[in-house]
């Protein structure tokens, strides 16, 4: 699997679609959509494939795309067709049956497509259609990622009947030097509050982010700024740039995310794809899975947005292990025990104290990703490296490091946040990237705050209270099953005292069991 496709909650069914190969492990040039349903974004029931090449303008792919629900509770797919002559093309599908609780089945518009590679694009830069929003003046917008001459574009189309679409004469968005935009998401977010909003909200209450994946570089990029469909103008309050806003500095890419109208929040999931080679995923026979769901919010700064796994977690968790006040010396390691560590949700925060003694470093121009891998979890600083050792071994050949480093410059305090794969596993050829960014935290007034879920192979971080996210891929050798091993640690030489740690054993989700979800009116 790669992209999460469509997902939306529609009378008392949550529906994801992803992009799927159903012949093989690997991504293929027959692209399907495959299909799922839940209750409560935990247990998920497999359906059968929803749209697969069948037409000529969806014969050689059926790629990404996002759903709508139109007036009247009418679902509708917008979805990328590689046609019969490898053009790009927008398609439109609607639900067979609204009666069937599950809309298993999906029927092509036969107008299709409902919109055409536009003149001037090249003929494989034109995809990803957004779910649409509506404006006062009756007419849905959306957008599709493309490019031109390495010039990112949101082209942005309207339409009335969601049948005719015309294009805009000015994108939504571009962005010179950034190279193809796949899988946007523009989605309107509370100024004040944790809650989320249908994705036509329009009022001075919002903000607006623009989210689009540089395909160069596989990474999920964000801006925030104001929109206005009057003047159909979207100014945003930071420039996209490589060193900017990502909702992950890790493996985390194509993301898409939806309203969910039961508990009013907006819910993100993404891609994760694997790091180790094709030929692993050949012989376990899949590649790729879905991050766990995440509501997402604007902090309070209006400067970032913020991430948080969603509530339904703890429907898994079981055996809750917890510690106050516990002071971590130079060269600690407490052991958490009493878990299943290989399967486990973490949350753990430290108290610093003494913070005029950490070292100084001037943020401006540095790669925090890169001090991050120059400084691994086994260089001694001062304040830090301190945080979690994941999916490690009795011996810590094996372990995932996910740590702080404070540091000063000018009397001002910054956080690094570091998720250090490079001893993850003791297998080679494996990308084992080091990923780093700042947490913005003032560490005089706030405890450093980490929460991880690990399952296997996965390892998502959240620091700061969800301000800085990260996603690992690693693969143990050692620290597997039972032998799998969780510590908290410090390798700085000043103390941290872990104010509050609370974890838990997380149960097995059931994704591929059938007929699990029965339909509750
Ligand atoms: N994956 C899809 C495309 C999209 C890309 C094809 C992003 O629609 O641009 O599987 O991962």
């Amino acid at each position: 699997m790669n992209d999460p496709n469509g997902p939306m909650y529609y009378n008392g069914v949550y529906h994801l679609f992803y992009q799927h190969n159903p012949f093989g492990p690997l991504f293929s040039d027959q692209m399907y959509w495959a299909h799922s349903v839940s209750h409560d974004l935990i247990n998920w029931t497999p359906l059968d494939l929803a749209i697969a090449p069948t037409q000529p303008f969806d014969i050689n792919s059926c790629w990404s795309g996002s759903a709508t629900i139109l007036p009247g509770n009418k679902p509708v797919i917008l979805y990328t067709g590689i046609d019969s002559q490898n053009r790009q093309v927008q398609n439109l599908a609607v639900p067979k049956n609204l009666s069937d609780p599950f809309l298993r089945e999906w029927v092509k518009y036969t107008g299709n497509p409902v919109i055409n590679l536009p003149d001037g694009i090249q003929h494989d830069d034109f995809r990803d259609p957004t779910t649409a929003w509506f404006a006062d003046d009756g007419k849905w917008r959306i957008i599709v990622g493309s490019q031109k001459d390495k010039t990112g574009i949101a082209f942005l189309y309207q339409s009335a009947d969601f049948v005719n679409w015309t294009r805009h004469e000015s994108p939504l968005h571009e962005v010179a030097g950034t190279g193809i935009w796949e899988c946007p998401d523009f989605f309107p977010v509370m100024i004040d509050g944790t809650n989320g909003v249908d994705t036509s909200v329009m009022s001075p209450t919002v903000k607006h982010v623009l989210k689009v994946g540089l395909f160069d570089y596989a990474r999920d990029y964000y801006m925030i700024g104001d929109y206005s469909p009057e003047k159909e103008n979207y100014v945003p309050k930071n420039e996209l740039t490589l060193g900017t806003l990502r909702y992950d500095y890790g493996k985390y890419y194509a993301s898409k995310s939806f309203f969910d109208p039961v508990k009013n929040r907006r819910i993100l999931m993404a891609w994760v794809n694997e790091s180790d080679s094709v030929a692993d995923d050949i012989a376990k026979g899949w590649s790729g899975l879905q991050s766990f769901p995440r509501s997402i919010w604007l902090d309070r700064n209006q400067k970032q947005l913020v991430q948080w796994p969603i509530e339904e977690i703890e429907l898994l968790h079981e055996n809750e292990v917890s510690l106050q006040n516990e002071n971590l010396e130079d060269g600690s390691l407490h052991e958490i025990q009493g878990i299943t560590a290989w399967q486990a949700d973490v949350k753990i925060s430290f108290k610093l104290t003494n913070l005029e003694v950490a070292e100084e470093l001037d943020p401006s121009g540095i790669d925090p990703q890169l001090i991050c891998s120059e400084m691994d979890a086994s260089k001694k600083g001062k304040f830090g490296p301190f945080g979690l050792l994941a999916l490690a071994s009795h011996d810590l050949t094996e372990q995932t490091a996910i740590f702080f480093r404070v540091f000063q410059n000018n009397g001002r305090y910054f956080v690094l946040m570091c998720s250090d794969q490079s001893r993850s596993s003791t297998r080679n050829g494996l990308d084992k990237t080091t990923y780093g960014a700042f947490v913005d935290i003032y560490p005089q007034q706030d405890e450093i705050s980490l929460r991880t879920l690990i399952d296997h192979s996965i390892v998502e971080s959240f620091g700061g209270g969800g301000k800085t996210c990260f996603t690992a891929r690693v693969y143990p050798t050692l620290a597997i099953g039972e032998e799998a091993k969780l510590f908290a640690f410090n390798n700085g030489t000043e103390s941290v005292v872990i104010s509050e740690l609370s974890a838990w054993s997380v149960k097995k989700a059931q994704i591929n069991i059938e007929e699990t979800v029965v339909y509750r009116s």
